[in-house]
């Protein structure tokens, strides 16, 4: 049976090598014997203890939808012909009767189901969760305890695009996880940013409304740079925190995997003994919190719109599986519901972690792709009501909201009451909940009475002592209206806490988003009461945005005095380089190329070669096949370059071409693009042999910083790893801040 998987950069669609010995000559016919699965990856791993769809064992929802060898209609019957119509002769008429066209058309026509109302775009992964026992003594919860092992399954997403828009756009990022326990589903539904937009459930469907295409036109898609959301943003100073954040790099992350997630509300957590504790939760990357930089983040858009899906998916493929550490800031759980002053039901609010440390308790490991995006990334229903005993909400009125929108949304999304019934939906832990029929109803329940007292059915299902019970924490009465406390009143503080933690080239980087952002603005009105917004954050940031709008600094003054907090910046750590991807340009030093990818592998990153043409490097040894050719090569793909000696001139018709005009001198100019690029946005470089012919023809200048040059593959490489590890060579943006 044919199996669905992704293509390797290094296959063609067979899962032959070319022009490796046995593979088959190319053939327009279709093939009739079934194909054995694709080979794995020299260094992909086995499957995990869990199955695609998350179940323990047993027969899966695959197994159940495609058996049997031959082609049938959906009710079984074996089929001779899906390719032509049945006809009243050779010329037609098409006959009615035909149900196989009309079965098959009719069921296409419902392929589609609405995407999500926000967050369509999405990438999945399943894993595993397993707690460190540190939370023991806070929560009750069993998948916390020491060494417990749970199956998880993580949805990734932008927020404002529909599904087919890029990856790369600046947003806010989804990271919702749903952990399949013992006693229960429990959902953790946060994102990369660990505040929001608005401190009201109430006011959730204003700003969507704003950050979405306008309502006329339908432009601009999955973008905040427009008049409506600077509009609603800059009159609802609420959301100056969180925009902030969107328009600092965290808005454009490097990759999933190099994410923070938060689960922004506080939470409670319950004890065995009833004591509870006030939680925030955090996810910490174990590969470092890294970001694009904003022309990597364009030009992605148009030349890997998927880059996020697929930098999740091949590293998951590879064996390069990520991680991420889950741990909790722990508060009193007081009356006041606050801490050193932070009100912990505004979710436009942080703690410092220098105030309230992250204190780690437990470890994810993303190790499987999904088999079927529609079935498991497109139909997981996540809901923050999806509680566990042992965790429990607090009274955020944005919580309040959420409560109810989630199970509401799936009721129109997945057409009917029965979504977690499908199977990325389906608990691990036995469920009798007496909830009967509707749309869509797999189950055949037996009994006669889904009815609480019952005598009929021996009085089952039972009250369980040990269930879900709400925290019994009381509540402040006072009189009924729509209302807010006075501390939900501060918008500038933390927007300035936030600003004053960056470093002066994360700071510039926020002044030139501003800039774009608002140049894309067409009501002058718009631009002017944002940039008054701004001067209550900060003078600098003001006046850079106004000088880059052309227009007059408002008069206004930053609001508080907060001691900035260092966790906040990405710049300065050093962090894991394994899971980055180092391009190889191919020259005319072969066996270096050998020796580089051989050591960039064994670093535990990802070797890409680039080569002129396509296939297998020519020469002695173990076969190297090229994964990138010149015409297909951008440096937005690689996190560093080397370059193995000068390359041979290219003989695609684009490199004839240029070779002819004279383009580019002797080295190809794609070539000098590639190292261009990687120069201007900060990338490790390191070459040998005669790269340095490379490196001139692409302007970089001699002993430039991140530029490392010798006479062995192995040393440079390691110089190059050296400066990976944070990331980018931050020297060559020179700050005018600092
Ligand atoms: Fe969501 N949100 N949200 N949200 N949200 C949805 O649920 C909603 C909020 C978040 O990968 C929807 O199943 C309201 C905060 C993620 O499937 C919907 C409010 C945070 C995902 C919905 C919020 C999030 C969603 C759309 C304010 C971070 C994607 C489809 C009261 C902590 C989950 C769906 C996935 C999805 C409503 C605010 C994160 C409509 C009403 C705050 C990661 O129910």
């Amino acid at each position: 049976m044919p199996k669905n998987r992704n293509k390797a950069a290094d296959r063609d669609t067979q899962g032959k090598i070319p022009g490796r010995p046995g593979a088959e000559a190319p053939s327009l016919a279709e093939p009739v014997e079934p194909r054995d699965p694709l080979p794995p990856k020299p260094d992909q791993r086995g499957p995990g203890p869990f199955t695609p769809t998350g179940q323990p064992s047993g027969e899966t929802a695959q197994t159940r939808a495609q058996g049997g060898e031959f082609l049938t209609t959906a009710t079984g019957t074996r089929l001779p012909d899906t390719d032509h119509s049945l006809k009243a002769g050779p010329r037609g008429p098409t006959l009615l009767r035909d149900h196989h066209l009309r079965e098959k058309i009719t069921h296409f026509d419902h392929e589609r189901i609405p995407e999500r109302v926000v967050h369509a775009r999405g990438a999945a992964a399943h894993g595993i969760f397993r707690g460190y026992g540190t939370a023991a003594s806070l929560t009750r919860a069993a998948f916390l305890a020491k060494d417990v092992e749970t199956p998880v399954f993580v949805r990734f997403s932008t927020v404002l695009g529909s599904r087919g828009s890029a990856d790369t756009v600046r947003d806010t990022r989804g990271f919702a996880t749903k952990f399949y326990t013992s006693e229960g589903v429990f959902d953790l539904v946060g994102n990369n940013i660990p505040v929001f937009f608005i401190q009201d459930g109430i006011k959730f469907p204003d700003v969507i409304h704003a950050g979405k295409p306008h309502p006329d036109r339908e432009i601009p898609q999955a973008q905040s740079a427009h008049d409506t959301f600077w509009d609603f943003v800059s009159l609802h100073t609420e959301a100056t925190h969180h925009t902030i954040w969107n328009m600092s790099d965290r808005g454009i992350p490097r990759s999933y995997r190099m994410m923070e997630g938060f689960g922004v509300h506080t939470f409670r957590l319950v004890a065995e003994d009833g004591g509870t504790v006030l939680v925030k939760f955090h996810w910490k990357p174990k590969a470092g919190v890294h970001s694009l930089v904003w022309e990597e983040a364009q030009l992605l858009g148009g030349i890997d719109p998927d880059f996020h899906r697929r930098d999740l998916a091949d590293a998951i493929e590879a064996g390069g599986f990520p991680e991420w550490e889950l741990g909790v800031q722990v508060f009193p759980d007081s009356e006041e519901q606050t801490y050193e002053g932070i009100d912990l039901l505004d979710p436009t609010k942080i703690v410092p972690e220098e105030l309230a440390p992250v204190q780690p308790i437990g470890l994810m490991t993303l190790n499987a792709n999904p088999v079927n995006y529609f079935a498991e990334t497109e139909q997981v229903a996540f809901h923050v009501g999806h509680l566990v005993p042992g965790i429990d909400v607090t009274d955020d009125p944005l919580m309040a909201g959420r409560l109810f929108s989630y199970l509401d949304t799936q009721i129109t999304r997945l057409g009917g009451p029965n979504f977690d019934q499908l199977p990325i939906n389906r608990p691990h832990a036995p469920v009798n909940d007496m909830l009967r029929d509707g749309m869509h109803q797999s189950a055949v329940h037996a009994g006669a009475a889904p009815y609480r007292p019952n005598s009929l059915d021996g009085g089952c299902p039972f009250h369980a002592p040990d269930g879900y019970i709400e925290a019994p924490f009381p509540v402040e009465a006072g009189p009924r209206g729509r209302l807010a406390p006075a501390s939900f009143d501060d918008h500038f503080t933390q927007p300035r806490l936030f600003w004053l933690s960056l470093s002066p080239t994360e700071q510039e980087h926020v002044i030139a988003a501003y800039t774009f952002e608002l140049s894309k603005v067409y009501e002058q009105a718009i631009k002017e009461r944002q940039l008054l917004v701004l001067a209550r954050i900060d003078p600098v940031l003001c006046q850079e945005v106004a000088a880059g709008l052309g227009l007059p600094v408002p008069d206004g003054a930053p609001e508080g005095d907060p001691e900035p907090s260092p966790a906040l910046s990405q710049v300065g750590e050093s962090w894991p380089t394994a899971g980055r991807v180092i391009g190889i340009v191919a020259g005319d030093d072969l066996d270096a190329v050998r020796t580089a990818r051989q050591a960039v592998l064994e670093g535990g990153m990802v070797p890409l070669v680039i080569a002129p043409a396509g296939g297998v490097l020519p020469g002695e040894g173990e076969p190297v096949s090229v994964q990138r050719t010149f015409a297909a090569a951008r440096s937005v793909e690689f996190d560093a370059i080397l370059v193995a000696g000068a390359p041979e001139p290219a003989a695609d018709a684009q490199g004839v071409r240029d070779a002819k005009a004279g383009v580019g001198g002797a080295v190809d100019p794609r070539v000098v693009l590639l190292l261009g690029e990687a120069y201007r946005h900060a990338k490790p470089i390191g070459g040998w042999g005669d790269a340095q012919e490379v490196f001139d023809a692409a302007a970089i200048p001699a002993g430039a910083p991140g530029v490392v040059t010798g006479d062995a593959a192995a040393a440079v490489l390691e110089k190059v790893t050296d400066l990976l590890a944070r990331h980018r060579v931050w020297e060559r943006f020179p700050s005018t801040l600092g």
